[in-house]
């Protein structure tokens, strides 16, 4: 029988890091772990960043609500920073944020997957952060060939095969993550790596993105469904229309939304009954990143959301979904305590 999943003991629970979606930086920059910017116009979040020295990245994905908000991952106590192996980085005394920032490479896209999360696994190494908490991936022409494949699935193939060894543990190493497709723009990938573990979830209705057949691609996505972090909040990872490993309600949006909120609600429930973190439901969310296909849904989705999860701080962006049937696909962080 498997052993029940335990978060060590030997951690605090307050939190150590947390996110906001905002309209300007907080005053305290000695706070930051980084700043990720959407929109249209990179320039203007270059400006709006410069007099700081903090992880950085700007993603060509419009943004829908009426006020655009930067995304601002802060620490309770200050941060130290450095940069390496094409990353920048910050970190406190519980967990290390990674952010890789570049544009296409000429040599390739696959290659320069394969580069970047290589890189990434030896920073973790490194900097004596191991455990993996959260990624995500942007990148432009999500679904534009790359050779005979699609370039998401060749992102999948080499960011597998530069993450072997956790791979190999997929259960208990692999972490939540989203990748979603830009308009342009830079290579982004940044991350999230804790001292101490956190613990790995899986959502009953899917299939575990790490088992999905061939016909997805030649190798499976590796990610989890959604990371209870040491300081128990859920960080839960791009979820969509999907139940087993097949989407469900093809060019139905109110259907995948309401698909996509029984997956948010089964990845809260099947954590709480294993782990006793204190989670009701969906109102506990309390940001949401949400990411739409048409410009055209959003009154729609703000609407349905501001009725299931009226306090959560919500980012609403214009993306491509990696399977082009797909609408929407919802992220977020789910926590206990308000923070
Ligand atoms: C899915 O459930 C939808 O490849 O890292 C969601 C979150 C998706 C993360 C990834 C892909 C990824 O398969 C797509």
């Amino acid at each position: 029988m498997p052993t029940k999943p335990k978060l060590s003991n030997a951690v605090s629970t307050l939190p150590s890091f947390g996110v906001d979606y905002v309209e300007a930086l907080p005053r305290l920059p000695s706070s930051l772990l980084c700043v990720i910017g959407f929109g249209d116009d990179a320039g203007a979040f270059a400006r709006q960043v410069a007099d700081i020295d903090v992880p950085r990245a700007h993603v060509a994905m419009a943004q829908l609500q009426p006020q655009a908000r930067l995304e601002v991952w802060t620490s309770p106590t200050p941060v130290a920073r450095g940069h390496a192996l094409g990353f920048d980085y910050a970190y406190n005394d519980e967990v290390l944020c990674g952010v890789y920032n570049h544009p296409l490479d000429a040599a390739g896209f696959e290659a320069q997957v394969e580069s970047a999360y290589s890189s990434l696994r030896r920073l973790l190494i490194q900097t004596r952060f191991p455990h993996l908490l959260r990624v995500w991936n942007y990148f432009p022409d999500i679904g534009k060939a790359c050779g005979d494949l699609d370039r998401y699935k060749c992102f999948c193939r080499a960011r597998a095969g530069a993450l072997g060894p956790l791979v190999a543990q997929a259960a208990t190493a692999l972490p939540a993550a989203s990748a979603v497709g830009s308009h342009g723009g830079n290579l982004v990938i940044y991350f999230f790596a804790g001292i101490h573990a956190g613990c790995q979830r899986e959502n009953p209705r899917q299939v575990s993105a790490y088992r999905y057949p061939p016909k997805y691609g030649p190798r499976s996505p590796s990610f989890a469904r959604a990371t209870l972090t040491p300081d128990r909040r859920l960080l839960i990872s791009g979820t969509a229309s999907i139940v087993g490993h097949e989407s469900r309600h093809l060019d139905d949006l109110p259907a995948q939304l309401e698909e996509t909120l029984e997956n948010l609600r089964a990845v809260i429930a099947s954590t709480e009954a294993d782990m006793r973190v204190g989670l009701r439901g969906l109102a506990d969310l309390r940001q949401l990143k949400v990411y739409l296909r048409h410009a055209a849904d959003y009154a729609f989705v703000a609407q349905r959301l501001g009725e299931v999860v009226p306090a959560a701080q919500c980012l609403y962006l214009l993306a491509d979904v990696c399977r082009e049937e797909l609408l929407l696909e919802i992220e977020g962080v789910a926590g206990s305590v308000p923070v």
